[in-house]
């Protein structure tokens, strides 16, 4: 249970570096430290700020960047998807690995021009490639975690990139996830991220932060920082009803280079997996989702 009084909207700063605030907060999640001090953070990156912050602290937020009809429309073809039975159960969540090919409609939002940009602008070039990871999340509320694939501390090959620690963790980022958050964030159901933890190998917080965000902002996170979805509510609280309606989407990007490449093959594996759970290991490619990228410039990792 987390015992931290919500930041309101009003007390909500915009401002290129993160506002940090800091309560104690006692936390129920396993595998967490039963107190810890978490900094709230709120933030708003001008895009040619991105880079900057991404590479130091390993995130940014950029605000403002969907409007209302398509947070909506989002929001509404993700729930519609999930209540017809569509994705993988993770206890009562659910999750759609490449959601830009199996959420009927969908594919434009892993396209949007807004989500382009700030992926652009987090890897400070323009040429990026779609890594072909694309999730939709309803009640997800994953635990401590990087997406760099690494799992333990002794995992010498460090997940996806397959590198050692010491080549990995140094040097600016190479893959990237926007996650779009369908509604305001609240203290419990927020993202939460363990800032500079992109540069060091160890999946335990060390100084753990909120990052509070309205619905229509984006952002953007290097693969290889720690961090955590919601707080998981105790079973009788009323915290479980805003968990089963948080519903998020995420995409990944890279710059073109070899290393995206390999993590592009090995995270695809992956989603392979966990789609051959129900969609029979179909293809993570959307042919729409494709030429609204192209049309971008961005291209796709192949696999040969
Ligand atoms: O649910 C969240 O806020 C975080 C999702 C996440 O950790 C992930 O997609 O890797």
């Amino acid at each position: 249970m987390v015992a931290l009084t919500p930041l309101h909207q009003s007390q909500r700063t915009d401002c290129a570096r993160p506002i940090e605030y800091r309560r104690r907060v006692r936390t129920a999640q396993s595998g967490e430290p039963s107190t810890k001090e978490f900094s709230v953070t709120t933030m708003n990156a001008q895009l040619s700020e991105v880079a900057d912050l991404v590479s130091t602290v390993g995130w940014a937020i950029a605000k403002n960047r969907l409007d209302p009809d398509q947070i909506h429309s989002a929001r509404t073809l993700i729930t519609a998807h999930f209540a017809a039975g569509g994705g993988v159960l993770h206890g009562e969540a659910q999750v759609q690995p490449a959601a830009a090919h199996f959420v009927p409609g969908l594919s434009w939002l892993y396209a949007h021009p807004q989500v382009v940009e700030l992926a652009r602008s987090a890897l400070g070039t323009r040429d990026i490639i779609f890594t072909g990871h694309s999730d939709a999340h309803q009640g997800f509320a994953p635990g401590w975690h990087k997406d760099s694939g690494s799992e333990a501390l002794g995992d010498s090959l460090c997940g996806y990139f397959g590198e050692s620690p010491e080549e990995l963790f140094t040097g600016p980022p190479e893959v990237v996830k926007v996650g779009i958050y369908l509604q305001d964030s609240t203290s419990d159901n927020c993202l939460r991220v363990d800032p500079k933890s992109h540069l060091r190998p160890h999946v335990q917080p060390v100084s753990p932060a909120q990052v509070l965000m309205d619905a229509g902002d984006l952002v953007v996170f290097d693969v290889r920082i720690t961090h955590a979805g919601a707080v998981t509510p105790e079973p009788d609280s009323p915290q479980l009803t805003a968990l089963r309606e948080r519903v998020s989407a995420f995409v990944t990007f890279g710059r073109n280079t070899q290393r995206t490449k390999r993590f592009s093959q090995a995270n695809m594996a992956r989603q392979r997996d966990q789609l051959s759970q129900t969609e029979g290991g179909a293809p993570a490619a959307d042919a729409g989702h494709v030429a609204l990228l192209v049309s971008q410039g961005v291209g796709q990792w192949q696999e040969s």
